[in-house]
């Protein structure tokens, strides 16, 4: 099946269960999540053959990381690095419609990632490299780490997938546009909501504007068979492929939590082009990933295998298997 690397961090994940202030919780749910590891594990379920680089402090959390990453059959290429510690993520609900999450990750390992930890050959022996913006504002380095990635990949003639991705929090000061622009010219598939789109868009585009956010980002640079992708969330996602407009509604679900829904609607949309969907089909597929994943509060626990994604399609057929 194809091959498929990508590189980024993956933090401990600590969510309270309860609603209210974490001021007042007194239980924490202790997990993983990071977007890469999201979509790795995300492909792996799908069946792909997946790799994610990354780097881990010398801890038990960040064994504990590698350990859940590997057991969802995705290859592992991660330096331990023992002078500085794996991330930390913390999910509360102060109230039943908000989500908060707050980021204990300056200075982490992975932050630390650097071009030395992308393997020999491997990006030269893949199909797809997936990278993403919130890798690049980890560290200078970690964001030479991806463009050097991306310069590889393409000139081994691998496919660059680039999902936007961005963590305003994390944004340096002099801001992100110079850095996204450049990647998402040198991507073959570039992925965004549509604030993410106008960060990478001319500065006088319309943020509303699906259609034309989309025709901007074509027109970074116009070689043939470059997809780009806008993610809308509940009201589904929109491709522009050869000056061809493809949509595709999203599915109606009660939602729980959306955190790790982009990194779904990603990998699904990545399962069914490299398994040969068309652009439909990407799409569908993209948004039933996406939608499975809003329905149960983990990052990625949720990613469908096969079998799951025929039962949420067809919810009618015999539930015996
Ligand atoms: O996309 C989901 C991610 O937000 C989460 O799993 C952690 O990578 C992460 C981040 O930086 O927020």
């Amino acid at each position: 099946s194809p091959r498929v690397v990508t590189a980024g961090e993956t933090m401990a994940l600590l969510r309270s269960e309860g609603l209210g202030s974490l001021a007042h919780a007194h239980e924490l749910t202790l997990g993983i999540g990071g977007a890469e590891s999201n979509l790795a594990i995300g492909l792996a379920r799908a069946g792909l053959d997946v790799t994610w680089v990354s780097r881990v402090g010398a801890d038990p959390l960040g064994e504990r990381v590698l350990r859940e990453i590997r057991s969802e059959g995705v290859q592992v290429r991660a330096a331990i690095d023992d002078a500085a510690p794996t991330g930390l993520m913390i999910k509360a609900r102060p109230t039943s419609m908000t989500t908060t999450v707050q980021y204990y990750r300056a200075g982490s390992a992975a932050s630390r990632l650097s071009p030395a930890d992308l393997p020999d050959a491997l990006l030269e022996a893949a199909d797809l490299l997936h990278v993403g913006g919130v890798t690049t504002l980890l560290s200078p380095e970690a964001a030479a780490t991806v463009e050097d990635a991306v310069r590889r990949a393409r000139a081994a003639g691998t496919t660059v997938s680039f999902d936007v991705n961005h963590r305003p929090s994390l944004a340096p000061p002099g801001g992100v546009r110079d850095l996204y622009t450049r990647l998402a010219a040198e991507a073959d598939l570039v992925f965004g909501g549509l604030e993410e789109l106008a960060l990478i868009a001319p500065e006088d585009a319309d943020p509303q504007d699906a259609e034309a956010l989309l025709h901007a980002v074509a027109d970074l640079d116009r070689r043939p068979g470059r997809e780009i992708v806008a993610k809308l969330g509940a009201e589904g996602a929109m491709s522009l492929v050869d000056g061809v407009l493809t949509r595709h509604d999203g599915f109606a679900v009660p939602v729980v939590d959306t955190v790790g829904a982009g990194d779904a609607f990603v990998a699904g949309y990545l399962a069914a082009r490299l398994t040969g969907g068309d652009a439909q089909a990407r799409l569908l597929r993209g948004n039933a990933h996406g939608a499975m994943l809003c329905m149960s509060p983990g990052d990625w626990e949720s990613a469908p295998r096969p079998a799951d994604l025929d039962r949420f399609l067809r919810p009618d057929a015999d539930p015996v298997h």
